[in-house]
């Protein structure tokens, strides 16, 4: 046990190092749940200011893990930033609070086209935040690409691929292959998207959603499956990175905002939404994030290269071979058995 007076100085120590980091005043901390590379310091710092508090970040690399870990118990969260099919899962099973529009008048800045395509519509439970097309990013030294799923058939990449270590990601980029929809529910599509990803993997460094970035920096991955943003981000650092939407098809995500039903800070969540679609925030976010939030007002802010970027603006025969990832219910389990299995697999 601790004698008496060790526990006075402790205290006094405590008391000294408060007075001198000026951290004596208790400030409301907005925790944020969100993938990493998503969030623009400037923007935070602003909204610190401007509210007289702290925000925390912890991330996430897919949303079965952040789901995975809120079932587990984690309660700490204010603001979480999940897809739309998980949104349609967290929301069925009661872990969102509603949105309270009154409080988020920068609600009016949304992008119609974006929200028209939106599973919650009228923003009941969830805000787009942005949007991502998942494709293939490579070195440019492999020449102009097919821009084919097919390619990570090629054996002579052996151990320099990666696929993305998410089960709907994987598993609906073989179904788009096979010419199937990444909602499929039907055993038979499945069976045969389980093959071809069992394929791949033989041709595949590892499954992996964060450390592909670095890796195709440096060279030593030279063709990844990843997210539009990401590859781009990649794009800073080494201008010889490409990024192709494969012809077959690909995965179109908005993620999202939501409050889950544990908050301890939802009016300070509601504000940083609000915050978060301000168009000059917009604006500075797509550019530290390389992510298109969809925010009408806040094109007219972006530089030239973005506005006539077809990655953050894709043109129409593009579009419309994008899907939305969806919440498949009962389904859901039959792509956990099926990643299973091809986790096992040799
Ligand atoms: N840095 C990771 C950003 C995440 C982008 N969206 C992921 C969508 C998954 N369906």
């Amino acid at each position: 046990m601790m004698k008496k007076y060790a526990l006075r100085s402790a205290i006094g120590a405590l008391a000294l190092s408060a007075a001198l980091c000026g951290c004596g005043e208790k400030k409301p901390v907005l925790h944020i749940f969100t993938w990493s590379d998503y969030m623009s310091d400037g923007v935070v710092e602003q909204f610190e200011a401007d509210h007289n508090c702290r925000v925390v970040i912890d991330t996430y690399d897919s949303n079965e893990s952040m789901y995975a870990k809120l079932k587990a118990g984690a309660k700490g969260y204010d603001l979480i930033f999940p897809s739309s099919y998980m949104v349609k899962l967290m929301f069925k099973n009661e872990m969102l609070l509603p949105i309270d529009h009154e409080k988020i008048p920068n609600l009016k800045n949304l992008d119609p086209k974006y929200l028209e395509m939106a599973f919650d519509k009228e923003c009941h439970h969830s805000v787009p935040y942005s949007l991502t097309i998942t494709g293939i990013g490579y070195l440019a030294d492999l020449g102009d690409l097919e821009p084919t799923w097919a390619l990570f058939d090629r054996t002579d990449l052996k151990g320099r691929i990666t696929l993305l270590n998410d089960s709907r990601e994987t598993i609906g980029a073989a179904l788009k292959f096979l010419g199937y929809s990444v909602n499929s529910t039907d055993d038979a599509q499945l069976a045969a998207a389980k093959e071809v990803v069992k394929r791949w993997k033989k041709n595949i460094a590892k499954f992996e959603n964060e450390q592909y970035k670095n890796g195709l920096a440096s060279g030593e991955f030279r063709l990844t499956h990843g997210y539009s943003g990401d590859i781009k981000l990649v794009q800073e650092e080494n201008e010889d990175v490409r990024f192709l939407v494969p012809r077959e098809g690909a995965c179109l995500s908005f993620d999202d905002m939501v409050i889950p039903a544990t908050a301890r800070e939802p009016d300070l969540a509601h504000a940083f939404i609000n915050a978060c679609l301000e168009p000059e925030n917009a604006a500075q976010l797509v550019q530290d994030i390389w992510y298109l939030c969809p925010n009408l007002p806040a094109y007219d802010l972006l530089p030239e290269d973005f506005r006539n970027d077809p990655v953050f603006f894709p043109p129409d025969e593009i579009v419309s071979k994008l899907e939305m990832l969806d919440n498949l219910g009962e389904a859901n389990a039959k792509y956990v058995k099926l990643w299973d299995e091809i986790k096992a697999a040799e």
